[in-house]
């Protein structure tokens, strides 16, 4: 496989960059057409695969992609957590439903949101296993009957340097934790997606698929981790990561990974998809730091989606005052 050459970041505007995908474009042959022919297509400022969102209105009358339960019925919306307050506006719902990585649906972050039709998050099987004393294969359906869902306020942001705030629905991952009564030999948890290539067309591309992400068990048990089910007061749409994903607002976003079918507790680290694919770029740990820069862009500052308002990053994305303590 030739090494490909990139443009420079400079020459791309940040809002037009993929830097998460440059890697699976490297190596798939129809990708890497479509990149050569993208950097041809940056002299007259177009972007294939990269258009601006469609307005609220348009938005409104396109799939909502996403439906209530009978039990969805009784638990949205969520009460709201007051002691989760943002110092910035609410991204607006149909610009954050525009706009996602979903590697599994395709490489751009613009057209997942029409992509996902044929994804069907119910019924949906969530399996705890590995060392528990109560390993579990539970129903969506009954974990929302008995979790405490609630809302959460928080700031989201994306190791490409764009952020956003939403009110998530979900229930601390602590609180199942606690119930599958990990061995004393737990030290990790995995976290799988689904794998289904026949519908998640960028699963039939390059990648240690289905998508796995990790966290010490000291922060799965830490207040903040989140495993959600909704978003802006309704179900989880499929294209945020329908039915159930994790949120863990201090680290990156590809942390928070999403349609999750299974936790392992394991004793060692276990390798994580973009971890696997590129160490030097995206950490296991992945803590928010505007110190720490992205081999091939800096970490100092973020861009919110709708507004384009930059934003200081702050250290664990200012979450400091919950999570400092995990790491010493
Ligand atoms: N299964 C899966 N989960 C994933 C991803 C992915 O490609 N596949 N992308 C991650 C990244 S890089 C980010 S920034 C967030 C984006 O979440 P959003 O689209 O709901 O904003 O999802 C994360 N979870
Ligand atoms: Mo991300």
């Amino acid at each position: 496989m030739p090494r490909i050459i990139l443009p420079a970041s400079w020459q791309i505007p940040e809002r037009l960059s993929t830097p998460e995908s440059v890697y699976l474009q490297a190596v798939s042959r129809r990708s890497y057409l479509k990149l050569l022919g993208a950097g041809a297509l940056l002299a007259t400022g177009a972007w294939p695969g990269c258009s601006m969102p469609v307005s609220e209105e348009e938005f409104s009358k396109s799939p909502k992609n996403f439906e209530f339960s009978d039990v969805d019925r009784q638990v949205y919306p969520a009460a709201q957590n007051p002691d989760f307050q943002l110092d910035r506006p609410i991204t607006e719902e149909h610009i954050a439903a525009q706009y996602n990585n979903f590697y599994e649906f395709s490489e751009a972050k613009d057209d997942i949101w029409k992509r996902v039709g044929g994804f069907k998050p119910r019924p949906w099987t969530l399996e705890v296993k590995g060392l528990v004393k109560q390993p579990q294969q539970i129903d969506v359906d009954d974990l929302l009957k008995t979790m405490p869902l609630e809302e959460r306020l928080y700031r989201h942001r994306c190791v490409e340097a764009w952020a956003m705030a939403v009110p998530w629905t979900g229930f601390p991952l602590n609180v199942l934790v606690k119930k599958m009564e990990p061995l004393s030999t737990a030290r990790f948890l995995r976290f799988t997606s689904f794998y289904a290539p026949n519908i998640a067309m960028g699963q039939r591309g390059y990648g240690p698929w289905p998508y796995t992400e990790s966290l010490m068990l000291s922060e799965a048990m830490n207040d903040l981790s989140l495993l959600v089910t909704g978003i802006y007061g309704h179900p989880l749409p499929k294209q945020h990561g329908a039915p159930i994903r994790l949120v863990t607002p201090w680290k990156y976003g590809f942390k928070s990974i999403k349609s999750i079918v299974s936790i392992e507790f394991m004793a060692e680290q276990p390798g994580t998809f973009w971890n696997t694919m590129i160490p030097s770029e995206y950490d296991v740990v992945a803590n928010v730091n505007p110190h720490i820069p992205h081999p091939r862009w800096s970490q100092a500052t973020e861009r919110m989606l709708g507004t384009d308002q930059r934003f200081p990053t702050q250290l664990l994305n200012g979450y400091a005052p919950w999570v400092a303590n995990l790491y010493g």
